[in-house]
């Protein structure tokens, strides 16, 4: 097969490969509008200054690492805090009751049927508690054996719990696990959780990946499995 030259120094770890966990934002869908438009419109109500770049730094972090970027150090009670974390999430819920399946990315559902034709266990992973949610208006919960997200665990992304917690539940040891990652923070989690990974996007957000991709749509399992 024409792309198999490409895999074939990954092909010791490839032969391993069990089980997909995939990231949400930015890997399957792209929610990181909604995420801007509900961390701006508080920005705003609250004076602070945000922009689309300062975004690009919340990709993958949890709600609270967020706040705590757009506050640049400044210091509020834990319930202004809490506050403000929740008047944002109140907003992003607006936002996503309008996600459809049309909101899934360019090959994603595909690339999801085809996984599990080929017998791979499937599981979300995402940083988001609002990521059942979505899952659910993608159309796409009966494809994931595992839906683990922000809430299934303590420490979030770049701390490797939330993976170990998804390989867990999957009965699958996390060598044998490829995470699919669009974030540094969700990379640096799987390397972390000794997983194989995949990351979604330039090489300059990306590039510590095991194998870097533009999108979802070009992880091809015909030429990564070609020896299973
Ligand atoms: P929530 P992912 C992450 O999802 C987003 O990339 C990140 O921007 C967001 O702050 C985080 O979820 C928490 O989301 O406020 O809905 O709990 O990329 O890990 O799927
Ligand atoms: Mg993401």
């Amino acid at each position: 097969m024409e792309n198999n030259s490409k895999y074939m120094d990954l092909s010791p770890k490839l032969r391993k490969i069990k089980a997909f966990i995939f990231d949400l934002d930015g890997v399957l869908t792209d929610t990181a509008e909604y995420h801007y438009l509900a961390w701006k419109r508080l920005a705003e109500e609250e004076g602070l200054s945000f922009n689309r770049q300062d975004n690009e730094k919340l990709r993958g972090i949890s709600r609270r690492a967020s706040l705590e970027l757009i506050l640049q150090g400044k210091r509020l009670s834990e319930e202004k805090m809490q506050e403000l974390m929740d008047r944002k999430n109140g907003y992003y819920r607006e936002y996503i009751k309008s996600i459809t399946k049309k909101d899934l990315l360019p090959g994603a559902e595909e690339l999801l049927r085809e996984l599990k034709a080929r017998g791979y266990k499937l599981a979300m992973a995402s940083g988001s508690k609002n990521a059942p949610k979505v899952v659910e208006r993608l159309g796409i919960t009966a494809y994931f054996d595992v839906l683990a997200h922000g809430g299934s665990v303590e420490k979030s992304k770049p701390a490797p719990d939330l993976f170990l917690h998804t390989a867990e539940k999957l009965a699958i040891k996390p060598c044998s696990c490829v995470v699919v990652e669009d974030a540094g923070a969700g990379l640096d989690a799987a390397k972390a959780a000794g997983m194989f990974t995949i990351g979604i996007g330039p090489p300059e957000r990306v590039g510590a990946a095991d194998l870097v991709l533009p999108s979802v749509a070009e992880i091809k399992p015909e030429a990564l499995f070609w020896h299973n």
